[in-house]
């Protein structure tokens, strides 16, 4: 344990104490409404968004980039807010510490302020409730809170501070010992090893496969597993699928890569097609970091249940859940991939036949389908003829970050991404509204890297389009592609067959360039095709958030799927 700070027990604030807490674990940004006067501001900064759920978001967003937990301070009034930020964490496993002012005790039951059963609210969304009511315990609570959040499967926590910010409280001046884990400041903070007879059985069911794969999920990119999924994939000739959330855990112009699995892209234009076609088509399949969910395994049919299953994972509660497994490892990505490799190495294991060809061919044929879109000329513009472009300005330094509906299929499918934190969607909750925080907080968390964010028009308009204000006034520069269809085509989809009904229809011609200007983004506005790659060179190259509004056919998309 190391002491950022003298913990000989000093009178200050709770929030000074927090403030310092937070600086001793290497926090550089947080997000939130409750500002701590005195944070250190040459260290931290605070990023005062406009709706407590986007908050929640750029904390995840965040988190992901940088490795770092994301914090989110909550005054007691946004609680309500909070809870979609906190479900995307725990579905997607991410570490974020929601630092909000909690109802101090002795006013409970008598219509205080704000009062509301918050802890009621959060708990089935959060990994760990820390109540808070003696304030001089909130440091150490807080420290609790980073052990909590960045070992085992990661998740969000709340504090529930009582009484702070409450002008019934006068006591929030208290004397507490003020020092920092900063080995908790990252996650995985310890890794889980695998057991040594796990890594056996595993190991002997690979070596009889004939046609083994891999599938990984977002697991491994929590774990930061990209060198050993590599190493393991080259020794054994693996094809590596990989789930939607799992986009980013292997290059994807890797020759053993067979690209992303997904119900919603698996048809069509869908380069999912692939990955299902390879997953299927194994005898045995590896799942690494996977909750083997709907959307990922196509209703459960990718991997085929007949095929034989290892798998990997850091929470025994996934092990097994919709699959009947031969050999589970309860492990950390890293450190279980890696006892793999070994152990493969170490014993007579021959590589099966490679299969790169076969993944050629399909991803050949692939190609070969979307030639057409790719170089579409119409206006409005095919959603191919976009992605051929953003394809072209996209390279080792770009993470991508998607929105749901038809901008995150079109995300997966169609775009190649290198190994590491390059793709983000919001598959927690597949909640639309929630791409531009999460590209917010994933700038933040890698200021250096390119940030592309694909925006549907109807996600935006769900109330997060004012945090380009905020992104704006920090000068966080990402780029915002909107797929300005003009309606909820997912949802619309799924009424074709009532031509009549057209409440999913949008007022017809907003512009979103007009809005991202006013909100003091610079904003472009795309109706030709031909002014694609100049719109996107100049959005990447400039110093502000900048907004491409791209009018799409509506008419011209995936076949619908969530
Ligand atoms: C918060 C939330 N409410 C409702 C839905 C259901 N839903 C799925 S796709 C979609 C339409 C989204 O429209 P838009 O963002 O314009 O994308 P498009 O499908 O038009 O490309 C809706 C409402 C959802 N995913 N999330
Ligand atoms: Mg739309």
């Amino acid at each position: 344990m190391s002491a950022a700070y003298d913990a000989t027990g000093m009178k200050d604030h709770v929030y000074n104490h927090l403030a310092k807490t937070l600086e001793g674990y290497g926090t550089t940004c947080v997000f939130g409404m409750r500002v701590y006067p005195e944070m250190d501001r040459s260290r931290i900064r605070h990023i005062n968004m406009h709706h407590e759920s986007a908050g929640g978001l750029m904390a995840c967003g965040y988190a992901r980039t940088s490795g770092r937990p994301g914090i989110l301070t909550l005054n007691r009034a946004g609680t309500g807010n909070v809870i979609m930020g906190l479900a995307e964490a725990f579905n997607s496993s991410l570490p974020i510490i929601v630092l909000q002012d909690g109802l101090t005790v002795t006013l409970q039951g008598k219509n205080a302020l704000y009062e509301l059963d918050q802890i009621g609210l959060e708990r089935p969304v959060t990994k760990w409730i820390g109540d808070v009511v003696d304030l001089s315990a909130a440091p150490a609570e807080l420290r609790k809170a980073f052990r909590i959040a960045t070992t085992g499967r990661p998740g969000p926590i709340v504090l529930n501070i009582r009484g702070v910010g409450s002008i019934f409280a006068p006591n929030q001046w208290v004397e507490a010992q003020v020092f920092s884990e900063p080995e908790y400041g990252t996650f995985p903070a310890q890794r889980i090893q695998p057991d040594p007879a796990a890594i056996e059985r595993a190991v002997e069911v690979l070596k009889s496969a004939r046609k083994p794969c891999i599938v990984a999920g977002g697991g491994v990119s929590l774990a930061r597993a990209w060198p050993e999924l590599q190493e393991l994939a080259e020794l054994g000739q693996f094809p590596v699928a990989t789930t939607v959330v799992g986009k980013g855990a292997f290059p994807e112009k890797h020759p053993l890569s067979a690209g992303p699995t997904g119900r919603a892209n698996s048809t069509g234009l869908g380069r999912g097609r692939i990955a299902e076609a390879i997953v299927k088509d194994s005898d045995v399949v590896l799942l690494v970091g996977t909750r083997t969910n709907e959307l990922s395994t196509s209703g459960w049919t990718v991997p085929d249940p007949r095929s034989t299953i290892v798998h990997l994972d850091v929470d025994p509660g996934e092990i097994g859940r919709n699959y009947d497994t031969k050999a589970g490892i309860v492990a950390d990505a890293k450190a279980g991939l890696a006892a793999l490799t070994r152990a493969l190495k170490a014993g007579s294991f021959q590589p099966p036949e490679p299969r790169t060809e076969q993944i050629k061919k399909l991803l050949d044929e692939w190609w070969r389908d979307n030639e057409g879109p790719a170089a579409s000329n119409v206006s409005p513009i095919h959603p191919g003829r976009l992605m051929h472009e953003v394809r072209q300005v996209m390279d080792g330094d770009t993470i991508l970050v998607s929105d749901a509906s038809t901008p995150y299929i079109w995300a997966t499918s169609h775009t190649f991404v290198e190994a590491g934190p390059t793709f983000i969607a919001p598959r927690g909750t597949g909640a639309i509204g929630t791409g531009l925080p999460l590209a917010i907080g994933a700038k933040l968390g890698a200021p250096d890297k390119k940030v592309i964010c694909f925006e549907g028009d109807g996600g935006l308009l769900t109330g997060i389009l004012p945090e380009l204000e905020t992104a704006a006034r920090y000068g966080i520069a990402v780029t915002v592609v909107v797929f300005n269809n003009g309606t909820l085509q997912l949802e619309r989809d799924h009424i074709k067959q009532y031509p009549n009904v057209d409440e999913f229809n949008l007022s017809p011609g907003i512009n979103f360039a007009n809005l991202a200007r006013e909100l003091k983004c610079e904003g472009i506005r795309v109706e030709q095709p031909g002014d694609l790659a100049p719109a996107l060179r100049r959005a990447l190259a400039s110093s502000k958030p900048t907004l491409v509004d791209v009018v799409l056919d509506p008419n011209e998309g995936f076949p619908s799927g969530h």
